[in-house]
């Protein structure tokens, strides 16, 4: 996601987690306002354009070997390499951040990798292999010229917002909230927690990823990459992918919530 995207995860899930929760990730991440969490979500973006964080862009996503729009799936061992994916440092991260005798400078790294990455889990193109995440299928998006990537991670969102700053990012997230409290997924919500296990980070978040991914066959690719290529996606391609992107920026915030609720309880 862009800047939109991952700061609306961070606010939907401050708004979820409990007040020891709260107080623990302020202090983790030195930041006692509202916007803890929002203010380091896009952190891990701007670390790997870094020397020193280079090794860390393979861990925004997990390229899934699969063969859209006809087969999608993702499998740990077939499709995250040596050099890492998005669910590997999931794995990583979390288990450091349990780790009672980590460092307070690596505790704030490893907090801050979290937060990000299970927002990028959640964008389809994070969990898909083909033409790089979609990275190389040029389009166009109101006239303008991006990529299939580009336009999932930020053309989307930020025409439905309409802007990609900070306050939207809230205002986005307090409509998503509301929707999970009181609105269309109240109902649905609970089930978005099925399954995931702090002690099993891996088999949590490849379910997140194997959701996602599946997404790809549906509603980003539904008639194959042909059906896209050089395609002006501002119109019927907009609009049946907002759903898509409301609902799958709502589960990462929800669940991020309640992955940092049991770090912060220390797996009790
Ligand atoms: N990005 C950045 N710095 C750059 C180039 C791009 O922060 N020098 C941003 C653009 C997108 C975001 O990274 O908003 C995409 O990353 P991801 O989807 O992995 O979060
Ligand atoms: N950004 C964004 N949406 C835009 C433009 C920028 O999310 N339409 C984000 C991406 C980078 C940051 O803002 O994280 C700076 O972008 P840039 O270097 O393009 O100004
Ligand atoms: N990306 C991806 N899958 C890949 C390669 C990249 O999901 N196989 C993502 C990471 C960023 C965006 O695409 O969100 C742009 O990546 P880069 O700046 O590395 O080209
Ligand atoms: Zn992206
Ligand atoms: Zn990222």
């Amino acid at each position: 996601w862009g800047s939109l995207g991952h700061e609306t995860v961070a606010y939907v899930a401050s708004n979820f987690v409990s007040s020891d929760t709260t107080s623990f990730f302020q202090t983790i991440l030195h930041n006692q306002t509202d916007s803890y969490l929002a203010g380091v979500a896009t952190w891990a973006d701007s670390f790997r354009y870094t020397a020193a964080g280079r090794f860390s862009a393979p861990f925004h996503f997990i390229d899934a070997e699969d063969d859209p729009p006809t087969s999608c799936g993702v499998k740990y061992s077939r499709d995250c390499p040596v050099e890492g994916c998005i669910v590997g440092a999931i794995l990583n991260y979390t288990t450091q951040l349990l780790d009672p005798d980590l460092d307070a400078v690596n505790r704030n790294i490893a907090a801050k990798f979290v937060i990000h990455f299970i927002g990028d889990i959640h964008q389809p193109l994070h969990d898909e292999n083909l033409d790089r995440g979609g990275n190389s299928i040029l389009v166009t998006f109101d006239n303008v010229q991006t990529n299939l990537h580009h336009v999932w991670d930020s053309n989307i969102p930020e025409k439905l917002v309409g802007g990609y700053s900070l306050p939207d990012a809230e205002k986005w997230a307090t409509a998503l909230t509301a929707a999970i409290k009181t609105g269309v997924y109240k109902t649905d919500a609970d089930s978005w927690l099925e399954g995931v296990d702090l002690r099993d980070p891996v088999s949590t978040s490849i379910k997140w990823a194997e959701e996602a991914n599946q997404f790809v066959c549906q509603a980003v690719l539904p008639e194959g990459k042909d059906a896209i290529v050089g395609k002006e996606l501002g119109g019927a391609y907009y609009e049946a992918a907002v759903p898509v992107i409301e609902l799958q920026v709502a589960r990462a915030g929800y669940r991020l919530a309640q992955w940092l609720d049991l770090i912060a309880a220390g797996g009790k």
